[in-house]
């Protein structure tokens, strides 16, 4: 559907994770399903539930939040206990949601459940509920009824990670819970009652938003099958890359694949570049915690917040910003203090926010940019962060005719804008009127046309014989030059006319021309030629590669050499798990694969923790660390026939996979066949 192979990104990434695919803007269904939540641009999470009566303390350790049932390893009996405790007599749907609309949020996500199980929701499918509590109100409903009222979309936060559940498998290390007679499947026939309840019993929901999706129970089939199903119940619901198994560790986009799910997911982290025609949302804290912790008082300033909400829109992203109110139903002051300042920014600026697009600018000194079309041309809003002392706004590396200018503060008064080579100079009031972000309107006539260099291409950066380099820009009435000895491309260099062969080293530079005048800087890719790593004479081999496991609790690869070895064998596969332990073990895998060809081969490992492999002595894939399932590739020219291979991995906690694959001449990317893996008697 939108999950076309992103090719741009994809030439790019050689050796870096940038993800190749991701949740494409879609067919015209998809855009209209999506048009209210990419124009909303701003919203609030919520998280809410027992753990907000212990506030993030216990037995003296004051870091827990809504994690505490896991964190505090605390038994389940104890911690259901909540239950009869749980009374938020204070809370008052109206005023959450007058806060949120106030601060210029135009959607609400709130933990129906959480990882814990427990829900805040009035469902027939457990008593493990709100019902249950002395509070005994269906706040859930309160808060749908409310959002309607304001005009904002209720959405719903769902985990399917529970803790509580006798069928969600698996269990937490630490609980002397037994697993036995648990069924996966029955608990995803619960998890569906429950969605339907939650769709079809308070109106039209905004957003389903799951979460707890990377246990290794969870599977794709499952996911796919999940969102089809919500979506069946309502076909304009939007879900979040969370529902199958497809994000990314905490970037949250969505890897290469086909995976179910509108948009990615960035958890506490703003992507660094933006991501062109790709829907994501970045959720994140005003603290350090989710649930209300009463000890957390690491709050961040309203200016953060403020540059922040501006920096996520510059990169065509929204802003999920979280409260956890407390156990009495109150949102944290700090909390209300933040959204009310938000709000008193959003009320003069909010043009720039809503309904906007990513920068045009790649890099801008003073602050952000964000874009709308207007009639005849472009309005891009400059969020200033730094004001300019001297009067002139310069807005670097545009070649578009300029039209008006003002304050977003202040429409009537118009702001002298005048060229000086390719940058427009805007001049400015020596008062920033806003001392955090201060939007400037500048109007282009037709699409905004800045100075961005050409893209060069190629499928590796390495070749045997010869490549073809693609060069290319999508602005329009230039022409590119290149180079192909470093130099800075002059209007005597070539121009480029088709993909440029290369059958040496080079070192390409390209540059956009208009008019006879460079428009654009220059640019430089690397191409190495290389000579092929031979292969190896055998004799007295067999099938697979032998396996050597360790367990131990590391932070990233250890030296396995160095270490005792726990059991060994052999394998065909990757993904053995000597299943005793699903926590705080490592394998190294070490033989030979056969390769069929001559030719650059990319291999990939994706793993949850760290991973790398080796050809002979060169490490062609480097991914160690603590992470969630994370690809990274790496390339080498190889000759035909058997090469010595080593993979290593270890897994800490959470997610526990390692997959391996590879690409070649007239090898798509796959995982690497068992039919190919061989190692010495
Ligand atoms: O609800 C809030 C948190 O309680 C929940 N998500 C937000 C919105 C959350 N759960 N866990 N975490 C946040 C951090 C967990 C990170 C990890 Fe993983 C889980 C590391 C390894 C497994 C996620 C999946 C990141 C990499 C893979």
């Amino acid at each position: 559907m939108k999950r076309l192979l992103y090719l741009f990104i994809f030439l790019f990434a050689v050796i870096a994770h940038i993800p190749a695919a991701e949740n494409k803007k879609g067919d015209q269904e998809d855009n209209e399903r999506m048009a209210w939540w990419r124009e909303a641009r701003f919203g609030m999470f919520i998280h809410w539930g027992l753990y907000t009566i212990p506030a993030g303390e216990w037995e003296g350790n004051t870091n827990h939040a809504e994690w505490i049932r896991t964190t505090a390893q605390i038994p389940i009996e104890q911690y259901d206990k909540f239950v009869d405790e749980f009374n938020p007599f204070k809370f008052n749907a109206d005023e959450w949601v007058r806060m949120a609309r106030d601060a210029g949020m135009k959607y609400i996500v709130i933990t129906s459940k959480h990882h814990d199980g427990f829900n805040l929701f009035d469902s027939q499918y457990t008593d493990y509920d709100i019902m249950s509590t002395p509070f005994k109100r269906d706040m859930m409903e309160e808060l749908a009824n409310a959002c309607r009222k304001y005009g904002l979309k209720i959405c719903w936060y769902y985990s399917i990670m529970d803790w509580h559940h006798p069928d969600y498998l698996p269990r937490r290390g630490w609980e002397n819970r037994s697993p036995k007679g648990a069924d996966l499947e029955r608990y995803i026939a619960y998890m569906k009652n429950q969605l339907k309840e939650l769709v079809q019993n308070y109106g039209d929901i905004g957003v389903l938003w799951f979460d707890g999706e990377w246990e290794e129970t969870w599977a794709h089939e499952y996911g796919k099958d999940l969102y089809n199903y919500v979506r069946s119940l309502q076909p304009s619901i939007i879900i979040n890359n969370r529902v199958d198994i497809g994000r990314a560790g905490m970037q949250g986009l969505t890897r290469e694949g086909e995976y179910a799910g509108d948009f990615g997911t960035p958890e506490q982290e703003i992507p660094p570049t933006g991501l062109p025609g790709i829907d994501w949302e970045t959720c994140m804290t005003m603290n350090n915690h989710w649930g209300y912790n009463k000890n957390d008082d690491n709050w961040k300033s309203t200016e953060d917040l403020i540059q922040k909400l501006a920096d996520i829109a510059s990169k065509g992203g929204n802003f999920l910003l979280n409260v956890g109110p407390t156990a009495e139903g109150l949102f944290p002051q700090p909390s209300i203090d933040r959204l009310a300042a938000i709000g008193e920014w959003m009320e003069t600026n909010s043009d720039a926010i809503y309904g906007t697009q990513a920068s045009p600018f790649k890099h801008l000194s003073w602050g952000r940019c964000t874009q709308k079309s207007i009639k005849g041309g472009t309005r891009l809003y400059l969020h200033v962060f730094s004001w300019p002392a001297n009067g002139r706004l310069v807005v670097p590396g545009v070649y578009s005719q300029p039209g008006r200018a003002f304050l977003l503060s202040d429409p009537t008064k118009e702001l002298n804008v005048h060229r000086e080579e390719d940058a427009l100079i805007i001049n400015t009031p020596d008062v920033a009127p806003n001392p955090i972000n201060s939007v400037v309107v500048l109007d282009l006539v037709g699409k905004p046309d800045v100075n961005d260099p050409p893209m060069i291409s190629a499928e590796y950066d390495i070749f045997i014989d010869e490549t073809n380099v693609s060069i290319t820009s999508v602005r329009e009435n230039i022409i590119i030059r290149y180079t192909l000895d470093g130099s800075v491309p002059t209007l005597k260099s070539p121009i480029v006319d088709g993909p440029i062969r290369l059958t040496n080293t080079a070192r390409v530079s390209a540059r956009v021309f208009r008019d006879g005048k460079p428009v654009s800087g220059s640019i430089h890719a690397e191409y190495t030629k290389v000579v092929p790593s031979p292969d190896v004479d055998l004799n007295g081999i067999a099938q697979g590669l032998k396996y050597s496991y360790y367990e131990g609790s590391w932070d990233q690869l250890p030296d396995f050499k160095a270490l005792e070895v726990v059991a060994a064998g052999v394998t065909s596969t990757f993904d053995i798990f000597l299943r005793e332990q699903s926590d705080y073990f490592g394998f190294q895998y070490e033989g030979f694969i056969l390769l069929p060809e001559d030719g650059i081969y990319s291999f990939y490992t994706d793993s949850d923790d760290g991973s790398r492999f080796y050809i002979g002595s060169t490490m062609v894939v480097e991914n160690d660390g603590l992470h969630g399932m994370n690809e990274e590739r790496g390339s080498i020219a190889l000759r035909a026939g058997y090469h010595p291979i080593r993979v290593t991995f270890f897994e800490k906690g959470g997610g526990n996979q390692l997959k391996v694959s590879y690409q070649g001449p007239n090898i798509n990317k796959q995982a690497i066949s068992p039919q190919i893996l061989f190692h010495k008697n």
